[in-house]
């Protein structure tokens, strides 16, 4: 009876192919176990990798990428007149500048006319400067040794004269939103000739440069 002999040989077919279907299916479960395990594996790998980069650039740079230290010195050596070292320089917008001036001047440069405004510190954060240290908002005029100035910033660091045979040191915190090359002067009447306003006073790069902020 061909009915009979047909039906086994049905059921066989079912069965190989439930057999095929579990054999697929548990494949297809090993594949993607092995899948996650290489992916889990590599995710810690590349996790411990960005954990080891992020220790070593702690250990090379250990501050806030968005801000930058600026130095600069006033030295006095030469015949000429005092003079600002790294005259000029250039920041990014929108950093927040730490700008550090030591000064080696003894000497007085009272501010006169409409300058006597220089006196006064603008546009750092929170309207203020240290001085060795201590913050201030202003400096007697009879002590303004120099002036740090960038009108086109609304930027002014008043500089006062450093104790005989020792420096001082301004500090301000200033961020530039404005992007461009702005030039930078020192309105306290410091070089030679007429009014002081001659020599260092009229040379760039002595009592004049530039501040560069790129976008
Ligand atoms: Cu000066």
């Amino acid at each position: 009876m061909t009915g009979g002999s047909d039906a086994p040989v049905r059921g066989g077919g079912a069965g190989r192919f439930r057999a095929s279907v579990v054999v697929v299916v548990v494949l297809v479960g090993v594949l993607f176990g092995l899948g996650a395990s290489v992916a889990v594996v590599a995710g810690i790998a590349r996790g411990a990798r960005s954990v080891g980069e992020q220790l070593t650039a702690a250990k090379v740079a250990p501050v806030d990428p968005h801000t930058v230290t600026e130095s600069m010195e006033i030295l006095t050596s030469s015949s000429f007149g005092p003079r600002y070292t790294h005259p000029s320089w250039t920041v990014r917008r929108g950093e927040t500048v730490t700008l550090r001036i030591t000064s080696y001047d003894d000497g007085s440069a009272p501010l006169t006319g409409a300058q006597m405004m220089f006196d006064r510190v603008q546009g750092t954060l929170s309207g203020t400067e240290t001085v060795d240290g201590k913050s201030v908002t202003w400096v007697p005029n009879g002590e303004v040794s120099h002036t740090f100035t960038v009108v086109g910033l609304g930027l002014n660091l008043p500089i006062p004269v450093a104790p005989t045979g020792r420096s001082v040191t301004v500090v301000a915190r200033f961020v530039v939103r404005r992007p461009g090359t702005f030039v930078w002067q020192c309105y306290a009447p410091c070089g030679s000739g007429p009014n002081s306003m001659g020599g260092a006073m009229a040379t760039k790069g002595w009592m004049e440069g530039t501040v560069g902020v790129l976008s």
